[in-house]
């Protein structure tokens, strides 16, 4: 199942970096973007993450992101999570680079995350840019939020598609991935740009690259070992097996 050079490089590595993606928490009863559940209410989830469908399509973007804020309130991490915690105890840097916006891997106890795709459970005025959260306001999942101070629309604190991502953490992501010994990408597609590219400028840079995922993606054959299998499964087998290496 795992090939000894793994470990053998995790034994030397004194920095990892993970990339993960909607995988990882499919086992915390998160809908994946493209899985069979990708579709939401037959609207392609595609269309509806991005600035045009904020503005024109205002009440049926807001209906598809209170239904994910209703949904990601409720969910807890898996052992998925919980493994990436566990480096930390094994490796001396570990880096968690996600693509999710669901608050997971900081609930599950990682210390080191990079939200390359921001945080759903956090919104932002698009006029002035107020924040409601960091102002202590709650805000009600059944209604189109509008900004107190100057009345413009509120959105959630994500990247849509087509927007730029936050350049501090794009840079902090690839200096994670071109300075680790160990890349793992995890539960991703392997489709979204600027994400995408990060396993390749690890790999670039000498890193061991371990893809883990239930099916193969356009990366499986650049990686050094594709680890068929659900993340919650895989990733606790290898803690529990390099925790008994270091051991002996
Ligand atoms: C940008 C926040 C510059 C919102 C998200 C043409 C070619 C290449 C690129 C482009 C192109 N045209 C446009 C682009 C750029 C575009 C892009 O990459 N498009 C692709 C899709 C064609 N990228 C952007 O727009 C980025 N910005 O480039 O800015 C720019 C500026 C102006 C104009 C142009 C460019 C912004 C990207 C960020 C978008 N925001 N999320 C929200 O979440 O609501 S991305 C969204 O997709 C989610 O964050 C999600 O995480 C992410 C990636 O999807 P995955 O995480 O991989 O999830 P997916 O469902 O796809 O796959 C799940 C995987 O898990 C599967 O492989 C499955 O097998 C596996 N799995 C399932 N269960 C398990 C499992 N694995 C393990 N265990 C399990 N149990
Ligand atoms: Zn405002």
């Amino acid at each position: 199942m795992f090939s000894e050079k793994l470990f053998k490089r995790l034994y030397h590595a004194t920095h990892i970096t993970f990339l993960t993606g909607a995988g990882i928490s499919a086992e915390s009863g998160v809908p994946t973007f493209r899985g069979k559940d990708g579709l939401w209410n037959n609207h392609d989830v595609m269309q509806l993450a991005t600035p045009l469908a904020l503005k024109t399509n205002t009440d049926v973007f807001w209906e598809f992101y209170n239904w994910r804020r209703r949904l990601v309130t409720d969910i807890e991490p898996n052992l998925g999570h919980y493994a990436l915690v566990d480096f930390e105890r094994l490796i001396s840097q570990v880096t968690v680079i996600t693509q999710n916006v669901d608050g997971l891997h900081q609930k599950a106890g990682s210390t080191d995350v990079l939200e390359l795709h921001g945080n759903i459970m956090r919104s932002r005025c698009s006029e002035c840019g107020y924040l409601p959260e960091a102002d202590g306001k709650v805000l009600a999942f059944d209604k189109i939020p509008y900004c107190p101070k100057c009345n413009g629309l509120i959105r959630p604190d994500v990247v849509l598609f087509n927007e730029n991502l936050n350049s501090t953490i794009l840079y902090q992501a690839q200096e994670a991935s071109a300075t680790c010994e160990v890349f793992f990408s995890i539960g991703t597609s392997s489709l979204v740009e600027p994400a995408a590219s990060l396993p390749y400028i690890a790999k670039a840079n000498g890193a061991y690259l371990v893809e883990i995922n239930v099916e193969r993606t356009p990366l499986s054959d650049n990686a050094d070992e594709f680890i068929e299998g659900k993340s919650g499964k895989i990733l606790p087998m290898i803690t529990v097996l390099f925790e008994k290496i270091r051991e002996k």
